[in-house]
């Protein structure tokens, strides 16, 4: 899939978003929602998508939605961070498929991280 490639509306979140597939939600106003990821990484593994923003990645979206999605990431990382007091938070976000991205549709992975161990139980 090419970086430009053109969005696919049944991808996998435009489902999740439509309500077609079903989600652990963390947080959902009028623009973004935010759900657990499905293969977690670390406890507390979470995912912030645009919601009306069909855009594949960093490099089509536009740059208003993306100012406001790392404003809602940083705003759900402080709330991850005070629910499960983590050590470490990593935000990652991938563009491309030879770069990790497996759903075309941008998001922002939150990941707690805890020293001496990925996952607290
Ligand atoms: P990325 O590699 O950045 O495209 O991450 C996509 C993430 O989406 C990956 O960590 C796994 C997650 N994921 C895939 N399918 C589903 C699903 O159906 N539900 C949820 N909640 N997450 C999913």
């Amino acid at each position: 899939m090419s970086l430009k490639e053109t969005y696919d509306t049944d991808n996998i979140f435009a489902r999740i978003i439509k309500g077609e597939i079903p989600s652990v939600k963390i947080h959902e106003d009028d623009e973004v929602l935010s759900f657990m990821d499905a293969f977690p990484q670390t406890r507390g593994h979470t995912l912030v998508i645009p919601k009306k923003a069909q855009a594949t990645n960093l490099l089509t979206v536009d740059p208003d939605v993306l100012s406001m999605l790392i404003q809602r990431t940083q705003m759900i990382a402080k709330a991850i961070d005070k629910a499960l007091a983590p050590d470490g938070i990593r935000i990652a976000q991938f563009n491309g498929a030879p770069a990790g991205q497996s759903v075309f549709h941008i998001h922002f992975h939150i990941i707690p991280v805890w020293e001496g161990g990925a996952m607290k139980p």
